[in-house]
């Protein structure tokens, strides 16, 4: 018998959907394979990782002993020598296009595996794409959506340990997300989520300084400020872009976003300013609609996201008619 292979996967919503589907077709080919989640800490000794062992790894960065890789991020090489490594082959697929991983595996289990597809994995790579490109409908359903995918991706923030979604994993290859986000656990985790989003929804407002020409700039540098992505388009959901300041566990950042709701199709969209290119600019990068530098200090911060805020509103002035 061959050892047990391991599916290492990203710990979010798509890369546990991505390990639960490469784990129902992996026991199609012969396999009994295993899964653990993965962090960014565990790149620090990247070229080691798992030695010796059997593993693959889905929506995580490419590794050139993984017998299985599927990945969608454009950042998913480490170094130039890793990507001489990647070609596309019979296990391994990268597609920089694809909104999350798991369509990915889909495809590749159709073209190259001649696998038939059951439809609870589509409707999962759906919900993928929606939840990891940020494809809601409005700032309403990406807050309070309440079908299955959206409460399983929810109650994750309120893992009740690291392993947790471990088990998730074990119920997507078992059965539907409907199935899944009734089990009481999740029920819980989602309920404790919903409550955090809540507060995190009613501390925004005391953060902001300025609203002017439909950019919000605000500072929740506080580590007593709970975070809620989108607060900034509930609170103001005709604001075009949000900038400010939080903190994170190795000192402060200044983030970048563009309202997804707002503008899209419209001139502004196509035209308006590039987030990856302005932040670029104090050091930081990014695509089109969001992007993000991290600060030397406090003072620091405050000062890039002030400039960010006011080239954003300098741009919106200069382009009115
Ligand atoms: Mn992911």
């Amino acid at each position: 018998m061959p050892a047990t292979l391991t599916i290492h996967y990203h710990r979010d919503f798509d890369g546990m959907v991505s390990a639960a589907i490469l784990a129902h077709f992996l026991r199609a080919r012969g396999e009994d394979p295993g899964w653990a989640g993965l962090n960014y800490d565990q790149r620090a000794d990247w070229e080691n990782f798992q030695a010796g062992q059997r593993f693959a790894i889905v929506d995580f960065h490419f590794h050139p002993r993984a017998e299985y890789w599927f990945d969608h991020h454009p950042t998913t090489f480490l170094t130039p020598e890793l990507r001489a490594r990647y070609a596309p082959s019979e296990r391994w697929h990268w597609d920089e296009g694809s909104p999350s991983c798991p369509p990915i595996i889909l495809r590749h289990a159709e073209v190259h595996w001649g696998e038939v597809v059951p439809e609870r994995f589509r409707e999962m790579a759906r919900w993928s794409d929606i939840v990891d490109a940020a494809q809601f409908v409005d700032v309403e359903q990406a807050l309070f959506g309440d079908d299955p995918a959206l409460r399983i991706s929810r109650a994750l923030a309120a893992a009740p340990a690291p392993d947790w979604s471990d088990s998730l994993v074990r119920d997507m290859v078992a059965g539907t997300l409907d199935e899944l986000a009734r089990r009481p656990d999740v029920e819980r985790s989602w309920q404790r989520a919903a409550r955090n989003r809540d507060l995190a929804l009613r501390q925004f407002p005391p953060t902001v300084l300025s609203t002017d020409e439909g950019v919000v700039l605000y500072d929740a540098s506080s580590n007593k400020i709970r975070r809620e992505r989108f607060a900034a388009f509930f609170h103001h959901a005709s604001a075009l872009y949000a900038v400010g300041v939080i903190p994170t566990r190795s000192g402060f950042h200044v983030t970048a976003g563009r309202n997804p709701w707002l503008a899209s199709g419209s001139e502004e969209a196509r035209d308006g300013a590039h987030i990856g290119t302005v932040m670029e600019a104090h050091g930081g990068g990014g695509h089109r609609s969001v992007g993000g530098a991290n600060a030397r200090s406090l003072e620091d911060a405050r000062r890039i996201a002030r400039e960010v805020a006011a080239h954003l509103r300098a741009q919106r002035i200069a382009r009115r008619p």
